[in-house]
This record gives structure tokens, sequence and C-alpha cells, in this order.
């Protein structure tokens, strides 16, 4: 059994939005067009409260971009962004967001940031979507979404770490920047995960 799993396609990260990832918006017809293909389709969301830490405004004296360390964890400061219940964390409506069979909701806690689906990056608390995926008998995994060189990259390490068969798949992925990307695609590749 098969899942198809996407990584924060939300406004904000798209052209336009507060953290756009440039050509985000170029994945949203191939995803559509690929989603009749699984046994179940779940998505994560980047669902943050207002005061959360990866936020550049929430610190003094700091600015988006710059690196931190926060509880013994590196962190990048973000622009605001994907703030729970507004516009910039909604899907977008060319999404066809109705095919999907679950959300899961990370990066809720103000104080530590969640760049994978499955967990935090303290690896402190689960989403619940590997226990979601093992009761569900799925055994491979397909990922798309956004950014390809943070979120998604994350969420395909944990994925083979948690012995799903994994795959990335390229026509369906975007990253923030071109160094960082064809990093995450190198890294990605050599711990076994395929990209097609
Ligand atoms: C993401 C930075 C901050 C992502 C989320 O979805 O890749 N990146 N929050
Ligand atoms: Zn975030």
């Amino acid at each position: 059994m098969n899942a198809l799993i996407l990584i924060d396609i939300q406004n904000d990260f798209l052209p336009g939005g507060s953290l756009e990832v440039s050509k985000g918006d170029e994945i949203i017809d191939n995803v559509n067009s690929i989603m009749d293909s699984y046994n179940i389709v779940v998505a994560t969301k980047d669902w943050h409260p207002k005061n959360h830490i990866s936020f550049a405004s929430n610190h003094k004296n700091k600015k988006t971009g710059q690196k931190i360390i926060i509880n013994n964890l590196d962190q990048i400061l973000w622009p605001d962004h994907c703030i729970k219940d507004s516009k910039g964390s909604e899907f977008p409506e060319k999404l066809d967001s109705h095919k999907i069979h679950k959300i899961f909701y990370k990066g809720v806690d103000s104080n530590i940031d969640s760049y994978s689906g499955f967990y935090d990056n303290g690896k402190i608390r689960s989403t619940g979507l590997s226990n979601f995926l093992k009761k569900s008998n799925i055994n491979q995994v397909d990922i798309g979404g956004l950014a390809t060189d943070y979120c998604v990259k994350y969420s395909s390490f944990d994925a083979f770490n948690e012995c799903f068969k994994t795959s990335v798949l390229r026509s369906c992925v975007r990253g923030i920047s071109v160094e960082t990307t064809e990093t995450a695609f190198k890294e990605m590749k050599d711990m076994g995960i395929s990209i097609i």
C-alpha cells in the first residue's frame, strides 16, 4: 500500500506569500494529476502560533535569515508565516484538497520549530503521521511539497528512518535556494531515498 505525503502546500510558501518559494506554484497541477494513483493521500500544514520562536519578529535585534541557537537547536529566523487559521496557512484554491484524507499539523508549539512532518526538530513530539501510515498498512511513501531544502528534506529523512520505502517526486517539489536544494537532493540520495 502506498501513500502520497504532501508537505506544506500553503499560500505563504507560494509566490506572493510571506515565505515564498519561487515557482512553488508549478507543483500544484503535477500534484493534482497524481493524487488518484495512491491508496492514501495525507498532507501536513505548517501551523504556527503568532509568538512562534522561528519568527525573527519575536526576537529583539534579530533579522530574517539569521541563525541562532535555542535550547541547543540551530534555528533559522524566518519571516512570520503560516500563522494558524490565517489566509497564509490555507491550501491554495487550485490544489484538489478534497482528495486529502487526513491533515497533520506541525510547528504548533510556540517554543520549538518543526521542519519534518513526522517530528519536531528536537524529536520530542510526534505529529501522529507515522502511526497513522503504519496503521493504514502503508509501506511505501512518495513525497511532494514545499520546500525541498527544509520541510520536504527532513520529512523524507524521517520517513526513511521510520522504515517506509521513500521517494521524493522532483516534479512535485521546489526549494527556497538553489544551493541548499542541490545539497538536499544529494543527502536524500546518499541516504537511500529515491528521487524520481
Ligand atoms: C518551512 C521554513 C519554515 C518549510 C517551514 O515548509 O519548508 N520552511 N517553516
Ligand atoms: Zn514554519
